[in-house]
């Protein structure tokens, strides 16, 4: 639970520095998804400008993890709670107002199963997927911040909502964990005193312990029994290797965290990103932890929005909103809904 001394005011700072941080990583990132590297000095110049004083259209658009972390959001908030059914419907509802926001291949086939049946059994489709095995994709993940503020007083509750709403389109193992790395790693920074500096090894101590009682009880289909731990012991090996080092090895971090759509080689680097972002990194003249995380983030390349998104809800709920620019919030699609949501579920998580 929050430390009972943290103040109103700052903890609905840390709720919507959740959500905006989550809706501007996707913003600022999907235009580079699927670039293999996106160079530093380019980004410098992309958020300089973003920056800036004068302000210019069109809009950075959001693309699939903002629709469906509204989803989640609208649906908590709605329902009281989770409700499968009433989610489930949330998704699918987004899914064919808007089509065309980039959503992963294979997901589009559960919204249309959904759809077709009436959302009659609203697990089977997702069952279904990759001939029962269930995706791995990371696309659980991106969208689960809104349970960690949901549920921010209650850790079993959050675990339970996690699982349930990722099982909607995502039953691999993989797929569900990654999801509650996630959402765990939110619920942390949620935690932390904006003012008392983040401990990267206990940070990352604390999500190994939190993972290590998740990862016993489900056995993945790939080699190790643990593979989300592994991950996490390799964020700790390469933060302190890159930490105050002159030059970070961002091949070494791609190579072994991972850029891609998969859950496992894309939520541990998400993580990676907001702690490297702690402190300063080579050839990024920036001051603001907030943007580091993002600007570090997508320079890595592969499934930018993503790893940008997840990352910038576990930066925003440690930061606060007032660590968020507002000229680069203007640039962005959708920030005064998701500041509407911010609120509405601070009102009905403090009830
Ligand atoms: N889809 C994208 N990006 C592609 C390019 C978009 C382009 N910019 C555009 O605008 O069109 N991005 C979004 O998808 C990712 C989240 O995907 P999600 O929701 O997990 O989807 P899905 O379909 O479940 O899985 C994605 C792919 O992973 C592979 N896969 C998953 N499980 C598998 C399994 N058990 N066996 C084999 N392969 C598996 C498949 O290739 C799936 O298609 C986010 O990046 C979001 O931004
Ligand atoms: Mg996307
Ligand atoms: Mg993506």
């Amino acid at each position: 639970m929050m430390s009972a001394s943290m103040e109103g005011a700052v903890i609905a700072s840390k709720f919507r520095g959740a959500l905006i941080g989550a809706l501007l990583g996707d913003c600022l990132g999907a235009p580079f998804e699927g670039d293999e590297r996106v160079s530093k000095s380019v980004l410098q110049k992309y958020f300089d400008k973003l920056e800036g004083p004068h302000f210019k259209a069109p809009f950075k658009q959001y693309t699939d993890d903002t629709a469906m972390t509204k989803c989640v959001a609208e649906s908590l908030i709605h329902s009281g709670g989770f409700n499968e059914e009433d989610m489930a419907k949330r998704f699918v509802e987004e899914y064919y107002r808007n089509p065309k926001r980039g959503y992963g291949a294979n997901v589009v086939s559960i919204f249309g199963k959904l759809r077709s049946t009436d959302l009659k059994d609203v697990w089977q489709p997702a069952r279904e997927q990759f001939s029962g095995r269930g995706s791995y994709g990371n696309g659980g993940a991106m969208r689960v911040s809104p349970i960690a503020l949901y549920c921010h007083k209650n850790y079993q509750q959050m675990i339970d909502f996690c699982g349930k709403t990722t099982a909607l389109t995502h039953t691999n193992t993989l797929g569900i964990n990654g999801a509650l790395l996630q959402c765990i790693a939110v619920h942390q920074s949620l935690e932390q005193s904006p003012n008392d500096p983040i401990d990267e090894k206990k940070f990352s101590f604390d999500l190994i312990s939190k993972m290590s009682k998740i990862e016993e009880k489900s056995s993945p289909e790939v080699e190790s029994k643990t593979p989300y731990i592994d991950q996490l012991k390799l964020v700790q090996k390469l933060l302190e290797k890159n930490k105050g080092s002159t030059l970070d090895d961002d091949e070494e971090v791609v190579e072994s965290l991972g850029n891609t759509i998969a859950a496992l080689y894309s939520v541990p680097t998400a993580v990676y990103c907001f702690l490297r972002a702690q402190s300063t990194i080579k050839d990024m003249e920036v001051d603001n932890p907030f943007r580091r995380t993002l600007q570090y983030s997508i320079s890595l390349g592969g499934d930018t929005d993503t790893i940008a998104s997840m990352a910038g809800a576990i930066s925003g709920a440690y930061h606060g909103y007032g660590m968020i620019n507002a000229n680069v919030q203007r640039h962005c699609e959708g920030v005064e809904k998701m500041l509407d949501i911010a609120n509405e579920l601070m009102l009905v998580s403090e009830t």
